[in-house]
């Protein structure tokens, strides 16, 4: 196989096939197959105490995709740097490791304590849609995206900062600028579109959060068309996500713009998609 390596803010990712944050998790992925082997792996969602997400369900399909309301649950900064962080970097991969927070100053305390270890990246999650404060709240506003990343920025040390953007926005161009012009050193899009489902006996939503967040193959031409946006707006890095399910969807991506592509709802679907994604793109090259 042709060399894929690339360089991303001068960290070496050894592929352009990133794990797309929310769908890894070190306990079962690592059972099929070795998370070294893709470019770089984005962890879930990390707050500075434990978050308990929202109630079931918390998952409902639909054709072409399906809808998420985890809530962001997750076990807090100090579990993951002890845990999941440590496994992965003992196992070689490359970590972009994915903050949030209810309040600005929250994901500066998460990106300092980052700051120390190895994580190799940070992902500033400005754009999930199932949480009331934090998340998508601080994605659509060009200004208070643009203070955020400042303030990361100021207590993150050498890390290169991204920020994953929402495309739940009129103009997803104008919050790129706004957050490379707040110190961000790349962008990651797009995170999910919300939508909902209503039962049909009930008439009530499907899911316990009422709403969630959109992803799989529906919203494919989506992400094409903002990361195709997002290239022409900002010189920054772009890893571009959204529906890829097969090498030809990462290399589309590529042409929109991307540096590098995530892996994410196909990885639900089956856990090893990633890698035949992987092999798949280099038949391009
Ligand atoms: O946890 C979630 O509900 C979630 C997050 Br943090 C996100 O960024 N995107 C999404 O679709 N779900």
């Amino acid at each position: 196989m042709k060399k894929l390596d690339i360089n991303i803010c001068g960290v070496n990712f050894k592929n352009p096939i990133v794990a797309a944050s929310g769908t890894y998790n070190f306990r079962e992925s690592s059972g099929f197959y070795d998370p070294a082997a893709l470019g770089c792996i984005t962890t879930k969602s990390v707050s500075i105490e434990p978050w308990p997400g929202n109630d079931s369900p918390k998952i409902a399909e639909t054709w072409g995709g399906m809808l998420n309301s985890i809530g962001l649950a997750n076990r807090g900064l100090d579990d993951y740097i002890s845990g999941e962080l440590k496994q992965l970097k003992a196992a070689g991969a490359t970590v972009m490791a994915s903050v949030v927070g209810h309040t600005a100053e929250e994901y500066a305390l998460v990106a300092e304590g980052l700051a120390g270890t190895d994580a190799d990246l940070l992902e500033l999650n400005i754009s999930c849609p199932n949480v009331e404060q934090g998340g998508i709240a601080f994605g659509t506003d060009p200004k208070i995206a643009a203070g955020l990343v400042e303030g990361v920025k100021k207590v993150s040390g050498k890390k290169p900062v991204f920020v994953k953007l929402t495309p739940n926005v009129a103009d997803i161009a104008e919050i790129a600028r706004a957050v490379v012009f707040g110190g961000a050193d790349g962008l990651s899009l797009i995170n999910t579109l919300r939508g909902m489902r209503i039962d049909l006996k009930t008439g009530a939503p499907v899911l316990s959060a009422g709403s969630g967040g959109l992803s799989g193959p529906a919203i494919h031409p989506v992400a094409v068309y903002m990361v195709y946006q997002v290239r022409r707006a900002v010189d920054a890095p772009i890893i571009g996500m959204g529906g890829v399910m097969t090498g030809s969807d990462a290399y589309e991506m590529m042409l929109a713009g991307a540096n590098a592509v995530a892996v994410g709802t196909a990885a639900l679907v089956d856990p090893e998609a990633p890698i035949r994604i992987l092999a798949e793109l280099a038949q391009f090259y």
